[in-house]
């Protein structure tokens, strides 16, 4: 890698490090403009950066504001990147599939974006099926795509028992020893996650890349 390259991918991941978002972009097309590949801009600018960002969030220094901003950025970038990403045939290094949704009757989806990002620049092949999916959804799209992971928001106690039905659904079409299955949002538990039979539970975004990447390691182990 040149200097130059060096220098300019430092500069992306600085700015959405920091988040001076309004500067990332025209400094991914400088990049791109430079000639530097899209999948080096991922994987030494802007995943690097999301990770300081996730890292200063669970120190503190950042909060969900900055969190957002940030994957929102990331999102936008990856949009412009993507079709070249494709038409080059380069293949981002996937660490896993990822279906992910907010359970039925429940339209929160803040969170489950955060959660999808942050899983998509960490590397995940993601399939985020929106807010309100009734388990049926989450079962077809898994078998669909060959799922590794089963995810799943609910923000209102009331929705959270939907998530045992999604649980029943995957085991009724034969696939729940296939997929691990994460659970989230802000009224579920880790006692929870273990009263449904869910395979793993985490309380943030940060911590649901760290727990979904040990998900895939069980998963290879054949845990
Ligand atoms: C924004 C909001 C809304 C917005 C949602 C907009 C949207 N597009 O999402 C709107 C206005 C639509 C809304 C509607 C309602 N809301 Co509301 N809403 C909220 C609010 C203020 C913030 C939620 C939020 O986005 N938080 C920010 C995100 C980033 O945090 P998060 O969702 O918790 O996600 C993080 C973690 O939980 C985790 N996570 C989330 N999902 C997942 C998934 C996985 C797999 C993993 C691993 C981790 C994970 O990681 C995320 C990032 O770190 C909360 C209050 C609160 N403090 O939570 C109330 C709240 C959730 N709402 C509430 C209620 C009651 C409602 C309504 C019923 C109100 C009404 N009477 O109409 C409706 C229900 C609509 C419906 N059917 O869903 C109550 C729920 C009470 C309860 N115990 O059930 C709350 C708690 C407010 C309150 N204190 O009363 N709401």
């Amino acid at each position: 890698m040149s200097d130059e390259e060096r220098e300019i991918l430092e500069k992306i991941k600085n700015y959405l490090a920091n988040i001076e978002i309004d500067k990332v972009p025209d400094a991914v097309k400088e990049a791109l403009n430079k000639g530097i590949p899209p999948l080096k801009i991922i994987n030494e600018a802007l995943a690097p950066a999301m990770n300081i960002v996730g890292k200063k969030f669970e120190e503190g220094e950042y909060f969900l504001a900055e969190l957002v901003a940030a994957g929102e950025t990331f999102k936008e970038v990856l949009g412009i990147l993507r079709p070249l990403l494709l038409k080059s045939g380069e293949k981002i290094k996937r660490l896993g599939k990822v279906v992910i949704g907010t359970v039925r009757g429940d339209l929160h989806d803040i969170g489950k974006n955060i959660v999808a990002t942050m899983l998509e620049s960490a590397g995940f092949e993601v399939y985020d099926l929106g807010a309100d999916v009734p388990p049926e959804e989450f079962v077809k799209k898994a078998k669909e795509v060959n799922a590794d992971i089963v995810a799943m928001s609910a923000l209102l106690t009331t929705t959270m028992i939907e998530m045992k039905n999604v649980i029943e659904e995957l085991k009724k079409a034969g696939i729940r020893d296939k997929v691990k299955v994460i659970i989230g949002g802000a009224p579920v538990t880790e006692e929870f996650a273990r009263e449904i039979g869910a395979d793993a539970y985490a309380e943030d975004a940060v911590k649901a890349v760290e727990v979904c990447k040990r998900l895939i390691e069980e998963k290879k182990k054949g845990k």
